[in-house]
């Protein structure tokens, strides 16, 4: 069982990541951050219970849909914020965007704006710890749209063969884009693509925080005692549209409102409060200053100065 601190950092960071979302889509809604903006509230579990069985060098390359990844493996908010809405203390000098958030200090390989981009780029850094031998992991986080792309086959492939230390994570959440994942997805459970590789894989809540850090936790020690890859899949799901804008027209109230009541941040507070003997006020109060803190940490982000025109050919030719 984790600690009482532990159960309080996960929580923490599914209410960080909420709230992240929320100023998200009040700066898109305003005008300030440009091009398509995919919201990551309802998945909170997969990115904190995951980031969370890690060590902070352990890499992990992200998807499109990726700010709540860049949270749970340590990124400055207010970094974060600018990136998206195109201010120059950006982590890309806010040249790139939501889909293209790269941070080193945290070993975050990046957002990306290919879908199963992240598979071969987690397999590559597998490759790189394990011809190195540092001991380190790599985890690919990548959407259900994935799991009929050419690119996750070969990857698995090369991650079975060469016994590389990543774990690949498919958050589920039922679409992609605007068309239900079951309509166009052959051969179930979807886990099975895993197993056509001898790769152990396993489905798991991706609405349980707890649950998401225990199944993390196992493949990552299996990656790190030199026994390869793992392949697990998280059934979560989006309460945003596919993208800020998107009006939903395909869900219905029915199917919302379940989700809705598995929600994972409540289900974990009501278990904070069952269990750990924690007071309801105390949980208001950490929301609070949560909220605060990301409030500022977008204001702050607001006020910051728009890249050079300088700044736009940096980075790009060597010199
Ligand atoms: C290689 C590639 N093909 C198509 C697209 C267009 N596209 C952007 S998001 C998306 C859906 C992805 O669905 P999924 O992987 O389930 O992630 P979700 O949006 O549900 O989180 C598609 C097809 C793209 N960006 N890249």
């Amino acid at each position: 069982m984790l600690t009482k601190d532990k159960l309080l950092e996960l929580y923490r960071g599914m209410v960080t990541i909420r709230a992240f979302e929320e100023e998200v889509r009040k700066m898109h809604n305003a005008g300030l951050a440009p091009g398509l903006v995919h919201l990551y509230s309802g998945q909170e579990a997969v990115a904190v219970g995951t980031c969370t069985a890690l060590n902070s060098d352990d890499y992990i390359a992200s998807h499109h849909r990726g700010h709540g990844h860049c949270i749970a493996k340590g990124s400055e908010l207010d970094r974060l914020f600018a990136e998206i809405i195109g201010r120059r203390s950006g982590y890309g000098m806010g040249r790139g965007g939501s889909m293209h958030i790269y941070d080193p200090a945290t070993f975050n390989l990046g957002t990306n704006g290919i879908v199963g981009g992240s598979v071969p780029l987690a397999t590559g850094a597998a490759l790189l710890a394990k011809l190195r031998g540092t001991g380190q992991v790599a985890v690919s986080f990548f959407g259900d749209g994935v799991l009929n792309q050419g690119i996750l086959f070969e990857s698995l492939n090369m991650a079975a063969l060469w016994s590389l230390p990543v774990v690949f994570i498919c958050e589920n959440n039922g679409y992609g884009e605007f068309t239900e994942i079951d309509d166009v997805t052959a051969g179930r459970p979807y886990a099975k693509r895993g197993e056509a590789f001898d790769i152990p894989s396993e489905k798991t809540d991706g609405m349980d925080v707890l649950a998401v850090h225990e199944t993390v936790s196992k493949a990552v020690t299996r990656a790190r005692n030199g026994d390869g890859p793992s392949f697990l899949i998280f059934d979560t799901y989006r309460y945003s549209g596919h993208h800020v804008g998107d009006k939903q027209e395909y869900k219905d109230d029915e199917e919302r409102e379940l989700w809705l009541s598995r929600d994972p941040i409540p289900k974990l507070s009501e278990m904070l409060v069952a269990e750990k003997k924690i007071k309801q006020a105390a949980l208001d109060e950490l929301d609070a200053e949560i909220k605060a803190t990301v409030i500022v940490a977008a204001n702050q982000a607001k006020k910051m100065p728009e890249p050079d025109a300088d700044d736009l050919t940096r980075h790009i030719y060597a010199a």
